[in-house]
């Protein structure tokens, strides 16, 4: 299949003090290191690199919920994402270089802002070992990477803190995989909407590509726009180190590029975030270079030609 669009953006989100570990701050320069540029050039891909964007007025917030932490930072982060991804996601793929993930709060704020434009419904896939669905009021370790899910499906409590949402995504269009880690607060919250959550339980008993195959279908369906937020840890430990919160018996190496590779022959993805990299953690950029790797099987490279739309 030819993809739709032939011209992607790379834009550095160097955002770290969502996650409780420092150093997700040289994700974008590892991804950069391990040739994430010249991978896409050479998929045919018309690139252009952004550098990174860093916000620059930080005002003073304070949530009575006392875990919290830079929370301030995290709400000009999210002004910031939301403005450069609705302005990016035009006639481009953007593709979101972290940074942690409290930076997903902003991209598919921007992103869901472009699709109620183009008319088009928002999906999203969320691949990660957690389901970051808490509320600013239920985070326990006040780890803003935690919460942005429950930002972008327009949950209640956010309203005077992060930046209101021009379109908040319906949780019946967002599908999670590869789910293992799941506080009781969020686990509560989950059960009342409709968001898909696949487990890897799941994966076990259906297989990844059968799970991804539903959810793709109903994006085709509706002619939808998807935004994909690849959290590292959605990833065995075994094959990437490199981020903070590992939690074992995640995506096997195949499972990972099944996924990927499915996502581009759907010829659906619109954005795409790289999330949670930590390179200070990060063996011999081994995690960054599989990074790479696995957004050029979502980009296009392949094995063998098959026939188009084959998901
Ligand atoms: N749910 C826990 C753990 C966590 C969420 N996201 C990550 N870790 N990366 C929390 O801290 O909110
Ligand atoms: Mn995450
Ligand atoms: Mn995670």
């Amino acid at each position: 299949t030819e993809p739709r669009n032939t011209r992607c953006t790379l834009i550095g989100a160097p955002i770290q003090v969502g996650a409780g570990h420092l150093g997700c701050e040289m994700g974008p320069s590892a991804l950069r290191t391990a040739g994430l540029h010249t991978a896409l050039e050479e998929l045919g891909y018309r690139v252009s690199d952004l550098g990174n964007v860093v916000p620059t007025d930080i005002p003073d917030l304070r949530h009575p919920n006392g875990a919290v932490h830079h929370l301030a930072d995290m709400a000009a982060w999210t002004a910031l994402l939301a403005e450069v991804a609705y302005r990016e996601s035009e006639g481009a793929m953007p593709i979101f270089l972290g940074g942690d993930h409290a930076l997903s709060a902003g991209t598919v704020a921007g992103v869901a802002r472009r699709a109620e434009e183009a008319g088009r419904p928002l999906f999203v896939l969320w691949l990660d070992a957690h389901t970051d669905f808490h509320t600013l009021e239920t985070t326990q370790s006040g780890n803003l990477h935690g919460v942005p899910m429950a930002y972008f499906t327009g949950r209640e409590g956010f309203e005077g803190y992060l930046p209101p949402l021009a379109a908040p995504v319906d949780p019946a269009r967002v599908c999670m995989i590869g789910i293992r880690s799941v506080d009781p607060a969020e686990r509560e919250a989950l059960a009342r909407t409709a968001i898909t959550v696949h487990d890897m339980r799941m994966i076990d008993e259906h297989g990844v590509g059968v799970l991804l195959r539903s959810f793709l279908e109903k994006v085709a369906a509706e002619d939808g726009m998807l935004h994909v937020s690849l959290d590292v840890d959605f990833l065995d430990p075994d094959i990437a180190p490199g981020v903070g919160t590992t939690v074992p018996g995640g995506a096997t190496f195949r499972e990972a590029h099944l996924v990927m590779e499915m996502l581009h022959d759907s010829g659906l993805v619109t954005s795409l975030d790289l999330v949670e990299l930590n390179p200070f953690l990060d063996e011999r950029g081994r995690t960054a270079r599989l990074l790479v790797d696995l957004t050029g099987s979502l980009m296009g490279r392949r094995v063998l030609d098959r026939p188009t739309r084959s998901f």
